[in-house]
């Protein structure tokens, strides 16, 4: 029997805490100009407004902590990755996960970040693994590994597991402990190839069968390119979450989603009475009636 890992972000002023005895964690998506033409134009002119909104809305609709990502193509990213996380902080009070591929702004942000942050990502790769585990170790915070490598990204479950395995004991030879270690096991497009949501699904399974770490995923990656998503991402949410998927990184202002969170949740017993269920759908209710 492994035991069942719990690990703890936090922000100057809150603590949330991961593990498959408690909530899901909502990780807020939104605050990423990639993909999202808006924000990026409103970024590359120094228009931080929108971070700030998107952050008050994602809290609002249930998320315990944001993903904030400022790779605008051209841009200094150590300044505007500083900029995003200032008008965020300033603006709620949930841990961060830094979501960056440079090293530079990863460091230059965990320096000014108080409390202890999710670092979104690394993974498999050599470069990657020296590049952003010893930045993890000494501002002490937690990160995201993803399953893949030099290779790519592996196909099956089984060489995916390994992937998760070697970050893990590279992080663990840092001293990073291996609660601070949250594993994705990458959600592909389920139109792209058909299998990527069992893929996902299985990947999952062995990892916390070998490991019982805390698993994260890009839950809305699923449905890119189907028609009517919020559908396809709410079941998958819901599966993923039964698989053992603790902290997903997904649009909490998608109903179906968010609810299907909830649900999830109370299937499996992770609703004391029910009372985040029907806090929430008073909450719908209310908004309902006001919007009426
Ligand atoms: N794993 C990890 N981190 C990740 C991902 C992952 N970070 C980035 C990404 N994948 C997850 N984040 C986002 C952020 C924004 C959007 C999607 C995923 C997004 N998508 C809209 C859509 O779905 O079409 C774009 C349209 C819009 O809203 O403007 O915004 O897998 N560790």
């Amino acid at each position: 029997m492994t035991v069942n890992l719990t690990t703890v972000l936090s922000s100057a002023t809150r603590q949330v805490v991961i593990s498959r005895d408690g909530p899901t964690v909502v990780i807020g998506e939104r605050i990423n100009p990639t993909g999202r033409k808006q924000v990026l134009a409103a970024f590359a002119a120094g228009d931080f407004e929108i971070a700030r909104t998107d952050a008050l809305a994602q809290v609002e609709a249930g998320a315990q902590m944001l993903d904030v990502n400022a790779g605008v193509p051209g841009a200094d990213e150590p300044v505007m990755l500083r900029q995003v996380m200032q008008t965020v902080m300033a603006a709620t009070d949930v841990p961060l996960c830094i979501d960056t591929a440079d090293p530079v702004a990863l460091a230059a942000a965990l320096s000014f970040y108080k409390g202890k942050a999710l670092v979104n990502s690394c993974n498999g790769e050599e470069r990657s693994l020296k590049a952003v585990l010893p930045i993890v170790k000494e501002y002490g915070a937690a990160v995201i590994g993803l399953c893949m490598d030099d290779d790519g990204i592996p196909e099956t479950p089984e060489a995916r597991l390994a992937v998760a395995g070697k970050i893990i004991e590279r992080a663990g030879k840092l001293g990073i402990p291996i609660e601070d270690v949250i594993i994705d096991p990458l959600a592909l497009t389920m139109g792209a190839d058909s299998h990527a949501g069992r893929i996902a699904m299985d990947t999952i399974e062995l990892i916390i069968k070998e490991f019982d770490v805390n698993i994260t995923m890009g839950a809305s990656n699923i449905s890119f390119g189907m028609p009517d998503r919020p559908y396809i991402n709410s079941a998958f949410i819901a599966m993923a979450i039964h698989a053992g998927m603790t902290c997903p990184i997904t649009n909490p202002l998608v109903t179906q989603v968010i609810t299907a969170v909830l649900a999830a949740d109370l299937a499996m017993g992770r609703d004391d009475y029910g009372m985040r269920w029907i806090k929430a759908f008073r909450k719908r209710q209310k908004a309902a009636g006001a919007a009426a």
